[in-house]
């Protein structure tokens, strides 16, 4: 039973029919979270769910529940999922893929009308991505309780709009209350979003963790004053402290090989404006490693670094600490769900521990959980030619029915 096919060229077809919402000039996706082009893929992926017969329900923080009845509703659901909300320069694979693999799960279950005892279910959370809001993972952070709805609620974007106001806007702002939905086990497919399945030549990762994550916000303050007639000695300027920070940071991440990364993606110069020094910088910092003792020894070294360079500069270094969360282990029996997929499947497979974090790793603290993985082009995501080809999506999900399958019957 669990090796019925999926139909790969349905998948495509929906992926590529979804690549057409938010598609950018370079060939990808930008579907900000709770914007017009995020409401029209929500859409369309409700009607879907609907034309495969599924009963839909929303959230109060906009997650996406699409069920397809087991013969036993009282068994608690074997969910799949992943995002469809983008960076602004995102592509057409992170987290469509595992959100429209378990569709296409579903309408194979009603192809071959596969009875399962629980329930099946296939989820799109609200804002994984934390590019407009921020931090990431909202939606399912807010369904196990690592957020309140009401911290997440105000929110504002760049532009000041709240995440409240705009989950309303859009229609999204559902009944259900947040993490009343029971889970039974839950399974993500993801594209890697890094080189190494591809280095392997292996199709299918089998996520045994995520790495942990810090994410932290930094305000240098000095002082603006004329470029002209300022001597250098005199200069408090905050920029030449924050790339001194960027700098910083980067040696942090190279110092911690091989899993260590370490990255400065955002800055915000005031007033940047060419002949004043500048006399604020607002600047994000992401630290990730898969030992929560080494993210924590980054931090302390960041943190020791930026006391001194704020003395030695005359200027003022604010850190918050924005957002964290450990290196988290997948279900010992989702795994192994995953890996007897990809024997099943005749799939080259090998484990892997997740570089991105994935609404799968907040799921984990509630149910059972597992992540597949499949190749994208040089490893590259979160970018407008992120890639993945056809065989390979239609092998993760698979792979992904294969595990559901087997769990469906058999829960935790
Ligand atoms: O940042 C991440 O790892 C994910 O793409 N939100
Ligand atoms: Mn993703
Ligand atoms: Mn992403």
């Amino acid at each position: 039973m669990t090796n019925i096919p999926i139909n790969a060229d349905r998948l495509w077809a929906s992926l590529m029919e979804m690549a057409k919402i938010g598609a950018t000039k370079k060939g990808g996706n930008c579907r900000l979270a709770l914007t017009d082009v995020d409401k029209e893929g929500r859409d369309l992926f409700v009607r879907w769910c609907k034309d495969a017969d599924c009963d839909v329900t929303i959230d109060a923080v906009g997650n996406i529940f699409a069920r397809r009845p087991g013969t036993d509703p009282s068994k608690a659901p074997v969910m799949m999922g992943s995002h469809l909300d983008t960076q602004p320069t995102g592509g057409r694979f992170d987290g469509v893929l595992g959100v429209l693999a378990g569709l296409e799960a579903i309408r194979t279950l009603n192809d071959h009308a596969v009875e399962t005892e629980a329930p099946v279910e296939v989820v799109c959370w609200t804002n994984e991505e934390g590019s407009r809001f921020a931090p990431a993972m909202m939606g399912s952070g807010v369904f196990t309780g690592v957020f309140e709805l009401d911290e997440i609620r105000v929110k504002t974007d760049l532009d000041g709009l709240a995440f409240g106001d705009e989950l309303e806007r859009i229609g999204y702002a559902g009944a259900e209350t947040p993490g009343s939905h029971e889970v039974g086990s839950y399974f993500e497919l993801h594209i890697e979003q890094g080189p190494i399945l591809e280095a392997e030549d292996r199709t299918i990762g089998v996520v045994t963790a995520a790495q942990g994550q810090r994410w932290y916000e930094i305000t240098v303050t000095g002082q603006e004053s004329h470029a002209g007639p300022t001597p250098m000695p005199v200069r408090r300027d905050a920029l030449l402290a924050a790339s001194k920070i960027v700098q910083e940071v980067n040696r942090i991440g190279h110092h911690h090989p091989p899993h260590a990364c370490a990255t400065v993606g955002q800055m915000l110069v005031s007033p940047n404006s060419r002949n004043v020094i500048p006399g604020s910088v607002f600047l994000t910092v992401d630290f990730r490693h898969p030992v929560d003792e080494t993210l924590s020894n980054m931090d302390r070294t960041l943190k020791a670094f930026s006391a001194t360079l704020a003395k030695e500069n005359q200027v003022r270094i604010d850190i918050v600490d924005f957002w964290y969360f450990p290196p988290t282990p997948f279900s010992d029996g989702c795994i192994e769900a995953v890996r007897e997929g990809a024997k099943a499947a005749g799939l080259g497979y090998m484990d892997i521990v997740s570089g991105a974090g994935h609404d799968a790793v907040y799921i984990a603290g509630v149910a059972p959980t597992g992540m597949i993985f499949v190749p994208c082009e040089d490893g590259i995501s979160h970018n407008e030619i992120e890639n993945a080809t056809p065989e390979d999506c239609a092998a993760g999900c698979q792979v992904l029915l294969h595990a559901i399958l087997a769990r469906a019957e058999a829960l935790d």
